[in-house]
């Protein structure tokens, strides 16, 4: 039996201050969630520890009232110090196995893949889900390398067996195809954060979510 909280990364929203065009992290969360996030990261870059951490534990707070997972990008000491569902770990951070050891059997790893070796390099050391991507070509994040599309997620979710969410320049009309190809969810930045009317554009990613299942 895993020991593992349930999790669900249908609509897996992710910050960056950057691009959410003044609004806080707090008022972009709680639009996100009024739309069907069901999934929050934080992934902040130009913070220090210190301010990562006072950001983290508010937002902890916040999504704990709202019962949606929480997950930190980068840190996993911050992720523990603030009690985060789960932490994300990508090439520059701790490596998963090195990580997992020293997290609580319950809490959530999540790794960064993107061919279908390290998918399973990363499943064997302990991660709890993938991200994979870039899916599509995104301007949010540098050195992301040359999007593997559908069929390389598709690809690495046929031979995984732990979930993975989709990553990069991933839009709503989209959504429904990074599912069909084998995701369990989206993993999305700007199309959500930028968006001025917030709310409504993770209303969108989350029909769309829900239709391409119901077709599946
Ligand atoms: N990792 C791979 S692509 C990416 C990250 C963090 C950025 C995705 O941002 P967007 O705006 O949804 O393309
Ligand atoms: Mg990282």
């Amino acid at each position: 039996m895993s020991l593992l909280k349930p999790f669900d990364l249908s609509v897996y929203v992710i910050t960056d201050t950057r691009l959410s065009r003044g609004r806080t992290n707090q008022e972009v969360i709680l639009k996100a969630i009024a739309g069907g996030a069901t999934c929050i990261q934080l992934r902040e870059k130009d913070l220090s520890t210190r301010e990562y951490f006072h950001m983290a534990l508010a937002l902890r707070e916040l999504t704990l009232q709202h019962g949606v997972t929480f997950i930190i990008n980068d840190r996993l000491d911050v992720a523990l110090a603030v009690e985060a569902d789960g932490v994300h770990l990508g090439e520059d951070d701790l490596p998963a196995a090195a990580a997992r050891p020293i997290m609580p059997p319950e809490m959530i790893l999540g790794v960064t893949a993107r061919n279908v070796q390290q998918a399973l390099q990363f499943q064997e050391a302990g991660a709890s889900y993938l991200g994979v991507g870039s899916v599509f070509s995104t301007e949010t994040k540098g050195n992301t390398g040359k999007p593997i599309g559908l069929q390389g997620l598709a690809d690495i979710a046929r031979r995984v067996k732990i979930p993975i969410v989709g990553i990069g320049g991933i839009t709503a009309q989209r959504a429904g195809e990074v599912i069909t190809a084998g995701a369990s969810g989206v993993a999305v930045v700007s199309a959500v954060v930028s968006a001025p009317d917030l709310t409504g554009a993770t209303r969108e990613f989350a029909h769309a979510v829900s239709k391409a299942r119901s077709q599946a």
